[in-house]
C-alpha cells in the first residue's frame, strides 16, 4: 500500500486519490478512531452522491474485486449494503440521491445520466437542450434526416423527434410518429456518448 505524508492526509481536498492513497487515508483514520476499543470496531465509510456517478465502482476498486453491482444507468444500487473490507474498514454502498437543485434543471440532470430515462415524462426539455448543444449537421448525419434551417421556427424538438420516429418507423397506436420513443433513444445515445457532444 502506498504511503502518504501526514501533510497530504485529509478529506477536504481536490486531490484525486488513487486506490492505494485512498486506502492509506481510510486506514489512517481507522487506526486513530476515537473510542476504538477492539479490532471489531471498524471505521464505517459511506458513499453519498447523485445516481450513476460511480459510487459502487469506487467500492469495487477499494475491494479489489467486484462485490457490488454497477451499471451505466441511474438507480442500479437500490439498497444500503455494508461490506467488511478487513478488520479496520467497513464500506457502505448507498443508492444515489437526487438532491433538489437550483443549479441544474431536470433536463440537465436527464442529459447527464442522473435521472432515469425510462421513467421520464417531459422529454421535450432534454431534447431541446441536446439540440442547443449538438450542431445541426451532427444530428442530421447521426440520424440520417434533414432538419429545417436552424434559425427557422420549425427547428424544434417536436419536429426533430417526428423526423426520427418516421424514418425509423416508430409509430403510436394512432399511427402518428412516436416522439416519446424517439426521445428516449436520442437521450440514451447522448448519455452513452453515441451522439457525440464535446
Ligand atoms: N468514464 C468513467 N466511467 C465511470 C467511472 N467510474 C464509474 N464509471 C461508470 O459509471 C457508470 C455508473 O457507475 P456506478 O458505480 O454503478 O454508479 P453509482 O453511483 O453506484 O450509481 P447508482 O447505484 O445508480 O447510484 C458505470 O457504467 C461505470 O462503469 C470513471 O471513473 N470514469
Ligand atoms: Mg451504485
Amino acid at each position: 500500500m502506498e504511503k502518504i505524508s501526514k501533510k497530504e492526509l485529509g478529506f477536504n481536498t481536490i486531490h484525486q486519490f488513487n486506490r492505494g492513497e485512498l486506502l492509506a487515508l481510510l486506514k489512517h483514520y481507522s487506526k486513530n478512531l476515537k473510542g476504538r476499543e477492539t479490532n471489531k470496531d471498524r471505521l464505517m465509510v459511506g458513499t453519498v452522491g447523485f445516481p450513476n456517478v460511480g459510487k459502487s465502482s469506487v467500492i469495487n476498486v477499494l475491494c479489489g474485486i467486484k462485490r457490488v453491482g454497477v451499471a451505466n444507468r441511474p438507480g442500479k444500487t437500490k439498497h444500503f449494503q455494508t461490506l467488511n473490507l478487513d478488520e479496520d474498514l467497513c464500506l457502505c454502498d448507498c443508492p444515489g440521491l437526487v438532491f433538489p437543485s437550483f443549479a441544474n434543471s431536470k433536463a440537465e440532470m436527464m442529459t447527464c445520466g442522473v435521472l432515469n430515462i425510462d421513467t421520464m415524462r417531459d422529454y421535450i426539455g432534454p431534447v431541446q437542450l441536446i439540440m442547443s448543444r449538438v450542431p445541426k449537421e451532427v444530428l442530421e448525419c447521426q440520424y440520417k434526416i434533414k432538419l429545417p434551417p436552424r434559425d427557422s421556427d420549425r427547428y424544434t424538438a417536436s419536429i426533430f423527434l417526428q423526423l426520427i420516429a418516421s424514418s425509423k418507423g416508430w409509430l403510436t397506436g394512432s399511427a402518428t410518429p412516436n416522439e416519446a420513443i424517439a426521445a428516449r433513444s436520442i437521450i440514451r445515445d447522448y448519455t452513452t456518448g453515441k451522439l457525440l457532444y464535446v
